[in-house]
């Protein structure tokens, strides 16, 4: 299956015109489209099925029980399929049946281990005031998000238990399933722990895992998984200044640059797909029409 996939795009303050990437077979939206979701319209008749992951900043400055369901409403009017822990599966033009799991997987501040969680929430304040969400008539805090996002986790480890009539998984989150996803800007700190989790015992359930969140770009692999993420992020424009902003919560990302391209890379990842059927390499829409993923074994 081809996918598309984009995040961070970040449309209440950047002006960036999506376009299907060619060849794609389906849309993946991995979250912080846009804090005023009007930006969703932009998706509206998109040539082939959109599936979207909400982020963090989709709840900005609402409560967030409420604005689930509401988001949901407002998207599905538009012809996206949301993905709030849920999956679906999509077949694509080869009739193989893919499933896609999708959930925010908001961070449990566990990146560090256990020992590291107080230093790691006391980092991720930060985030949350400036988020201004609320949750059951409270702030929504840190201690707030770690119960979700272990709802969250005990749901995605469930569902990627479950046997079913599917070829391949992939899971879809906002945020990144492993401190191997932190930006390499600022390294592994008590704030990254606001953006990773340490998800990667749940991995062997998935043939791909895609994320956003990260204003950076990854693709690696973990054991027979492979992680992808295409944040577009906020422009220098854009950026809050230092003293606005900690160093990890805002970075910028070049939108035109390719991917170096390594020769040898590219032969081992061939060498893997033909070797294992779950592989997947990028094509050639990297830029400013996203990443397209191709995958032809994924069987
Ligand atoms: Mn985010």
């Amino acid at each position: 299956m081809r996918l598309q996939l984009l995040s961070d795009l970040h449309l209440e303050t950047e002006s960036y015109q999506p376009v299907p990437a060619p060849g794609a077979e389906l849309l993946i939206l991995a979250g912080d489209i846009d804090t005023t979701w009007r930006s969703f319209e932009l998706f509206r008749d998109w040539p082939v099925p959109v599936l979207f992951v909400p982020g963090n900043h989709e709840f900005d400055g609402r409560d967030v029980d409420e604005a689930r369901e509401a988001l949901r409403a407002h998207v599905q009017a538009i012809g996206l399929r949301l993905l709030d822990d849920e999956s679906v599966v999509q077949t694509d033009a080869e009739g193989r049946r893919v499933r896609f799991i999708g959930c925010t997987r908001w961070c449990d501040f566990d990146a560090f281990g256990a020992a590291g969680r107080e230093r790691a929430m006391r980092a991720g304040g930060y985030f949350q005031k400036v988020m201004q969400a609320t949750r059951h008539g409270e702030v929504f805090g840190v201690d707030a998000v770690r119960a979700l996002a272990l709802e969250s986790r005990a749901w995605l480890a469930d569902e990627l238990q479950r046997q079913g009539d599917w070829d391949a998984t992939v899971v879809i989150t906002h945020f990144a399933p492993s401190l191997k996803s932190a930006d390499p800007r600022y390294g592994r700190q008590p704030g990254t722990a606001s953006f990773c989790n340490d998800d990667e015992a749940l991995m062997p359930g998935a043939q791909l895992w895609l994320h956003g969140h990260l204003h950076c770009r990854q693709d690696y692999r973990l054991g027979d998984t492979r992680v992808v993420a295409n944040a577009r992020a906020i422009s220098a424009r854009a950026r809050p200044t230092a003293s606005t902003a900690s160093a990890s919560s805002v970075c910028s990302n070049r939108l035109d640059a390719q991917r170096p391209h390594d020769a040898a890379q590219q032969q081992r990842d061939a060498g893997q797909r033909r070797g294992r059927r779950h592989a997947l390499v990028p094509g050639e829409g990297i830029g400013q029409r996203g990443q397209r993923l191709e995958d032809d074994e994924l069987a």
